[in-house]
């Protein structure tokens, strides 16, 4: 098993930053005939880069917004409409902005998703299916993975697993950057760990490999039975708030961890600067040509960094 991931590094999630309300957009694919009856509603989720919006340009032809960039590109959840020709069945396919281990936007694309699914249920629609995308050629399980997995569970509710595929991506390219057999060693612990739960519950795992025929596979491979969402049913039956909800709380754990790693840092920058500074001041009254100079105390800070706070995306758990 390799040891680097490739999409670890990057910024800011260009744009979304500044974003108060959710996008949600239906761009209109080509023209499409129409069928009666609600829509097979399927959503497509996961970490960042997974393959969610490559995934449904496989599925109907049209890509909504599949991107090479290590930032997430996918902004605010959209949906794509598509009429299956040949049994006139609707579907509605919803590509979800990809949470990003390189940023702390969380709770701004759990708002995003979370409002787009309160507002569905509101007006009756359930989704048939959800999809739970991740590569097969990453060779680590970063701890923002396995807690970007915890909040997917949160957010369907175990009673909701049924209708979850957990579909890893990349196996076109499973002989490229790494043997096959690395690749089939990482999918069975996928399922005896980190999946375990999921599968326990009814989830199915898939292998997409980059075809329209293994996307279709897939997605009829699902039960298309109606399902609310955890989330749905505590933020609309239940009336709460998101912060209020399972994933909400998660999330807001996290900003909370994050804040308390920063305050530890602070204090230690703090009180290892104010060391430093009366070691130099001694110095300094011993013996009136010292070497200490003003400057020497402002380096002080250099030597902090080792002890700069392990944030969120940081050791990787083998996989
Ligand atoms: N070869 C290959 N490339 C893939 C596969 N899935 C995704 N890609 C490529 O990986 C890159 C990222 O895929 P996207 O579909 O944009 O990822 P995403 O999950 O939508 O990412 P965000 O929108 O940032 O959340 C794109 O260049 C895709 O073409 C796959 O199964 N095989
Ligand atoms: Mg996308």
């Amino acid at each position: 098993m390799g040891r680097l991931s490739r999409r670890t590094t990057g910024s800011t999630r260009s744009g979304v930053s500044r974003i108060r309300r959710p996008a949600i957009t239906s761009p209109t694919p080509k023209a499409q005939p129409s069928a009666k009856g609600t829509p097979v509603v399927i959503a497509i989720m996961g970490l960042t880069g997974a393959g969610k919006s490559n995934f449904i340009k496989a599925v109907t032809g049209h890509d909504p917004g599949t991107s090479d960039s290590l930032t997430s590109s996918s902004q605010g959840v959209i949906e794509i409409p598509y009429l299956d020709p040949f049994r006139k069945l609707n579907f509605l396919f919803i590509d979800t902005p990809g949470f990003d281990p390189t940023n702390n936007d969380d709770f701004k694309v759990l708002q995003q998703i979370a409002r787009w699914l309160r507002e569905k249920y509101r007006g009756g629609l359930k989704l048939s299916g959800i999809l739970y995308l991740h590569r097969i050629t990453d060779n680590r399980m970063p701890r923002s993975s396995v807690e970007n997995l915890n909040l997917f569970e949160d957010i369907c509710g175990s009673e909701a697993f049924s209708i979850v595929g957990l579909v890893t991506t990349h196996w076109d390219e499973a002989n490229r950057f790494d043997s096959l057999e690395e690749c089939n060693k990482r999918e069975a612990e996928l399922s005896n760990s980190f999946w375990k739960l999921l599968i326990e519950r009814g989830s199915k795992m898939h292998r997409f490999d980059n075809t329209s025929l293994a996307a279709w596979n897939i997605i009829n491979s699902l039960s298309f039975e109606k399902k609310p969402l955890q989330i749905q049913k505590q933020m609309v039956d239940e009336d709460m708030p998101l912060e209020a909800t399972t994933a909400g709380r998660r999330v807001l754990s996290w900003i909370w961890v994050l804040v308390s790693a920063l305050k530890a840092w602070l204090n230690r920058a703090r009180a290892a600067l104010a060391s430093r500074r009366s070691s130099e001041t001694s110095m300094l009254n011993d013996n009136a040509s010292s070497m200490a100079s003003p400057t020497s105390v402002g380096t002080g800070l250099e030597q902090l960094s080792p002890m700069a706070p392990d944030f969120l995306p940081t050791r990787p758990q083998p996989l």
